[in-house]
């Protein structure tokens, strides 16, 4: 079913541009004759200066490209829609978190951090989510990570950290890779960081899909109700489906596979019609509770545990529309952090304030000028009227005689009142360069994190530590990470320094605290939107498979045929050729033929590749002499029989086997 169209898609039409005349055109309207021959002196002559359709057709094409993001360059963006569940007026006056018949447009964009505009979606890196709500009240934009904390303190440290990561100066290498000196030389000498680096290690920093990852909006801003009465809040997006990662090994394949994986992925999704849903919780702190922590609610490096304070879930967005045109929506899309409504405000802490800064300077140069509000994508539904005026690009025409206020000309118009009103919170101190000692505790939240993952999620963390490091050259780079990843969990100093073929650490006094609900494990399970690979030859019996396909579809799982040759086997129509199709590309992979497979070299690495990932792996038929000729163990996850159809969809359901011993599986 379509989705109702709502106030900012209809807004979007007066700037949509249908192909509805088959007439090219000058930018000046003129038709154009002929865009293949430039206007010579004769047919070999010199190209003439009065040609201004070739003169024109190459200028725009030069001034196409404006500068990509500086951070996150790397984004696909959806419109959404966000529904509330119940009025939040005893905390915030919001109208957007007070009426539950509202239906609040949104635009969403999901982004990498470190890789340029073209770099691998699979990466490991913090994912952007970032979200826009076009509300009555004006845009309230929601600039979110997929991480709840973050690697530096005070904002002003942010050129620091970001030019540490991206690629070293020198010769622009690694592209979007934390793997290398200058991060790590960073980390180590900013121990601030080891919070979020744990984060960074572990499998949320490679998610399965944007549909299967959480957001954060990271630090605590405050509720403002009627009354102006503040209650601190952390907001959560919580996706439906659960939240779901790669795996390391994968990531690297799926990179030369896919690059557009993570994009592709959503853009797919939205126009099949399998909406991706997520729920915004928040996590809710009165006041008066502001310093019963043992940490600073203004430190943007420490999470809430949830079981200090609980998700109360508020509302669902709903990802409904793909963009139409990538440049216009995705690339021109301008968040900031400051872009509030009544009823939503900041605290002090000091990364958010740089924030408020940053993110509309950066507009200003990355769009080119002031008048970016004005552009479609970023305009709010609600009215504009203000004396701001002229500068590059302005498309408005203001009509009133008056710019300035207050005025009599005008009637007054347009006149401040009834607006946003900033939380009055008392503030008094010096003036200092100096960070609250409530902020020095740079260990214990990494360790909570420690604690609270399953074995397999140590194990990934710690292969994940050996990879990184193993990327960097200087040893004593390395050496100070042995000594704070020791200091962080004694097992985690002593695996890494064994890894790294170090000295253990000296064991210190760790913390036993665990946040159960910060492992992977345990999340909602389904089959539905997961895409499996049924390997297929000539001579398969297509009965069978289409037995097996409409069960999985039945559950929204998504099938395709991979066989050796495009065109029809059995009759069924082929997805893809096995020679363009790899096992990294799908969550699982069922066999249903034996002959032809079972001696195909690719066929027996596709699910040797799809086993050594940790993914269902199942035979239909004949289709067990594939899974003998590759050797498979008849481990946890592979399902072989005549009737598997509901066991395989339980086994996709569940992601992944990771407890599978895969050392000795040659893909
Ligand atoms: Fe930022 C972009 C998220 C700290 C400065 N940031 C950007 C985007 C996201 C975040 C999701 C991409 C928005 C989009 O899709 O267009 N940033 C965060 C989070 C942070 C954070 C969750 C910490 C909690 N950022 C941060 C700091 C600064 C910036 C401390 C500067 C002092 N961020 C920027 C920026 C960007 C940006 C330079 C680049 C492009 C843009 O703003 O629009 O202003």
């Amino acid at each position: 079913m379509q989705p109702e169209r709502d106030a900012k898609d209809r807004q979007l039409d007066e700037h949509r541009v249908p192909l509805d005349d088959l007439n090219m055109t000058t930018d000046q309207g003129t038709r154009v004759d002929d865009t293949d021959n430039s206007l010579k002196a004769g047919t070999r002559g010199p190209t003439l200066m009065e040609d201004f359709h070739f003169r024109e057709k190459i200028t725009r094409f030069d001034h196409e490209r404006i500068p990509e993001r500086v951070v996150h360059a790397r984004g696909s963006g959806a419109y959404g829609v966000f529904e509330l569940y119940e009025p939040l007026g005893e905390y915030t006056s919001a109208a957007f978190l007070n009426d539950t018949s509202v239906k609040t447009p949104t635009f969403v964009r999901f982004s990498t951090v470190a890789g340029f505009r073209g770099s691998a979606d699979t990466v490991r890196d913090v994912r952007g989510f970032a979200t826009k709500f076009y509300t009555t009240q004006g845009n309230f934009d929601l600039v979110g990570n997929n991480f709840p904390v973050f690697f530096i303190q005070d904002g002003i440290k942010f050129p620091d950290f970001v030019h540490a990561v991206k690629p070293e100066p020198h010769n622009e290498i690694p592209q979007a890779q934390s793997a290398h000196d200058t991060f790590w030389d960073f980390v180590q000498l900013q121990p601030e960081s080891l919070h979020m680096v744990m984060w960074l290690m572990s499998d949320r920093a490679i998610p399965r899909s944007y549909r299967m990852m959480q957001g954060f909006g990271v630090h605590t801003f405050r509720l403002v109700n009627a009354q102006g009465q503040g209650t601190f809040v952390k907001w959560h997006w919580r996706p439906k489906l659960g939240t779901y990662s790669l795996v390391w090994d994968e990531v690297l394949r799926v990179q030369g596979n896919d690059p557009d994986f993570n994009r592709r992925d959503l853009w797919e999704a939205i126009e099949r019609g399998a909406y991706p849903e997520y729920e915004l919780c928040v996590q809710l702190v009165p006041e008066s509770r502001e310093h019963d922590f043992d940490f600073d609610l203004l430190d943007a490096t420490k999470i809430i545990p949830e079981e200090q304070v609980p998700l109360r879930p508020i509302g669902k967005m709903t990802l409904i529309r793909n963009p139409q045109n990538f440049h216009a929506e995705t690339e021109q899309v301008a968040f900031h952090t400051a872009n509030l409504v009544p009823g939503i405000d900041f605290t002090n802490d000091p990364l958010l304030q740089a924030r408020n800064f940053s993110y509309l300077d950066t507009q200003l140069l990355r769009l080119g000028g002031p008048n970016f509000p004005q552009i479609p994508i970023n305009r709010p539904i609600a009215p504009v009227r203000n004396d701001q005026r002229d500068g590059f690009h302005q498309h408005l025409i203001h009509e009133s005689r008056t710019s300035y206020a207050p005025n009599s000309i005008s009637g007054g118009c347009p006149a401040a009142m009834d607006g946003y009103r900033h939380y009055q919170e008392k503030v008094e101190g010096s003036k200092i360069r100096k960070r609250s000692p409530s902020f020095e505790d740079h260990y214990s939240q990494a360790t909570l994190f420690w604690n609270s993952m399953a074995d397999w999620e140590k194990r990934h963390i710690v292969a994940a530590f050996l990879f990184e490091l193993g990327h960097v050259e200087r040893k004593h780079i390395k050496e100070a990470m042995v000594v704070h990843c020791g200091k962080i969990h004694p097992d985690l100093g002593a695996a890494v320094a064994q890894g790294l073929g170090l000295p253990a650490p000296g064991g210190g006094q760790v913390h036993s605290n665990a946040s159960p609900a910060l492992s992977m494990t345990g999340q909602p399970r389904s089959v539905a939107t997961r895409k499996i690979a049924i390997l297929m030859a000539d001579g398969t019996d297509a009965a069978a498979v289409t037995a097996f396909r409409q069960a999985l579809e039945g559950q929204g799982a998504i099938c395709e045929i991979v066989a050796p040759h495009e065109g029809e086997v059995g009759g069924l129509p082929v997805d893809r050729q096995l020679s363009a199709a790899n096992s990294v590309i799908y969550d699982a992979v069922v066999a249903t033929d034996g002959g032809a497979l079972a001696a195909s070299a690719r066929a027996v690495f596709f699910v040797l590749e799809a086993f050594r990932h940790g993914k269902a792996v199942g035979a239909v038929g004949s289709g067990r002499q594939l899974l003998e000729a590759a050797r498979l163990p008849n481990d946890t996850g592979v399902i072989v029989g005549d009737d598997i159809a509901s066991a395989f969809a339980e086994a996709v359901a569940g992601h992944r086997f990771y407890d599978r011993d895969v050392s000795g599986v040659p893909a």
